[in-house]
């Protein structure tokens, strides 16, 4: 079947030895906390700040032993390249507060990582689920030891971020997010944007090496109880990262849902070197569902392979589901992006970048029409199997649900 697709895809100019090769070379940074539910080790207590987990499956993973068992699995049946994104909540062994973790309660994540061939590890600081996220506020709050506690995490994460790219040889990108805003309207939308500005002049005032670490931030709308206004905002990010040099995470579950995700990474790419996403797939109000091969994921995909920003986009999924099997969740997502990122290196774009500047609208429709039915299923099984590995991956899911998880009471 690959002999065949291979000769079907020459006649449209695509070498599929080419896409298969590139493939194996995208990163994709797996998030850890789909197999928690977002509640972390350092005992910060129930996800707050606008996310929310639903669903009792059982099983989460409990500590670390847990969740590195998980992920151990679970990386098992995901193809391709894979660095892990951890949030600072994810310290071991913590007996300081956020606002002092060092690298050493990360290390065991880094013996981990280096013993399963991880390619880097990504960090995020955590700015919910702590008794300090006050009225909702953390980096904005008008509370100034509140804000320092935070500005102070942040800086601290800077540092791990540091500790992580030197002992990886890989660069870290730590991304800021956080949950600050109001449900209903507020009285001064602009007083809350000058201190998280000023909040993040003082995180950059730390001297930190730029090879190493990515700063990002992302921005959001609006979350659960926090449906009126969010300081961190879009237009305030952008034109912050901008400013200062630093990147921007797009999460494309933060947006409008006639806002494309798609349309804004080429829109960055023209000013900036990286950009930063968060893969997830909005739902109504929920802005983190498990990716699924849809649409718009293809033409997110479509977007870094045609404007050859495989290596510039920082490819980071973010979703959580607690109502079915967690390593289920954690494989369908990543494979959803490697098959949409394999199905846009598929694609002929040279030519249809030509028809497009060649006014040739009806070809390229039709062309675009064809296009769809070209067989990448039998090229993506043949990606699969030189990763030794199958289409099939949830009885072994299963297996492991009724051999381990299944104790976990
Ligand atoms: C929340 C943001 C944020 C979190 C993770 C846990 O809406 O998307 O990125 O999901 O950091
Ligand atoms: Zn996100």
């Amino acid at each position: 079947m690959y002999d065949k697709a291979k000769r079907v895809y020459a006649q449209y100019g695509v070498d599929t030895e080419a896409a298969l090769k590139k493939l194996r070379e995208i990163p994709v940074s797996v998030h850890c906390w789909q197999g928690d539910d977002v509640v972390g080790l350092d005992g910060g207590g129930a996800l707050s700040g606008g996310i929310q987990t639903t669903g009792n499956y059982p099983g989460r993973a409990r500590n670390f032993e847990e969740l590195t068992a998980d992920i151990k699995k679970a990386f098992s049946l995901m193809p391709g390249k894979k660095r892990l994104n951890l949030h600072a909540s994810y310290a071991v062994g913590a007996t300081v507060d956020r606002d002092q973790y060092e690298p050493k309660y990360f290390s065991p994540w880094v013996k981990f990582a280096k013993e399963n061939s991880i390619a880097g590890i990504d960090f995020n600081p955590t700015m919910f689920s702590h008794k300090n996220v006050k009225d909702g506020l953390t980096l904005s709050s008008p509370d100034e030891n509140i804000r320092k506690f935070w500005v102070d995490h942040c800086k601290a994460c800077l540092k791990i971020a540091e500790y992580f790219a030197t002992e990886m040889g890989s660069p870290c990108l730590v991304n800021i997010w956080i949950p600050d805003g109001f449900k209903d309207i507020p009285a001064d939308r602009l007083t809350p944007r000058l201190r998280l500005k000023k909040s993040l002049d003082e995180i950059l005032s730390v001297k930190y090496d730029k090879s190493k670490v990515t700063l990002a931030v992302e921005s959001k709308e609006f979350g659960i109880g926090v449906e009126s206004y969010t300081v961190g905002s879009n237009e305030f990010y952008q034109n912050y990262a901008a400013k200062n040099d630093i990147c921007c995470l797009l999460d494309n579950g933060h947006y409008h849902p006639l806002e494309y995700v798609s349309d804004k990474i080429p829109a960055l790419l023209a000013f900036y070197d990286k950009v930063a996403l968060h893969v997830t797939r909005g739902v109504r109000w929920d802005s983190d569902h498990v990716v699924l091969f849809e649409d718009e994921l293809k033409e997110i995909a479509k977007e870094i392979v045609r404007n050859d920003a495989t290596q510039k986009v920082l490819i980071g999924l973010d979703y959580f589901d607690a109502s079915i099997n967690r390593l289920a969740a954690w494989v369908t997502g990543q494979r959803a992006m490697q098959k949409a990122l394999l199905y846009a290196l598929l694609l002929p774009h040279d030519k249809m970048k030509t028809l497009q500047d060649a006014a040739q609208f009806t070809e390229l429709m039709v062309l675009g029409e064809e296009v769809k039915d070209l067989p990448a299923g039998a090229v993506w099984k043949e990606y699969l199997k030189r990763e030794n590995l199958t289409e099939s991956y949830l009885p072994e899911i299963k297996a492991y649900e009724n051999e381990i998880v299944k104790e976990r009471k």
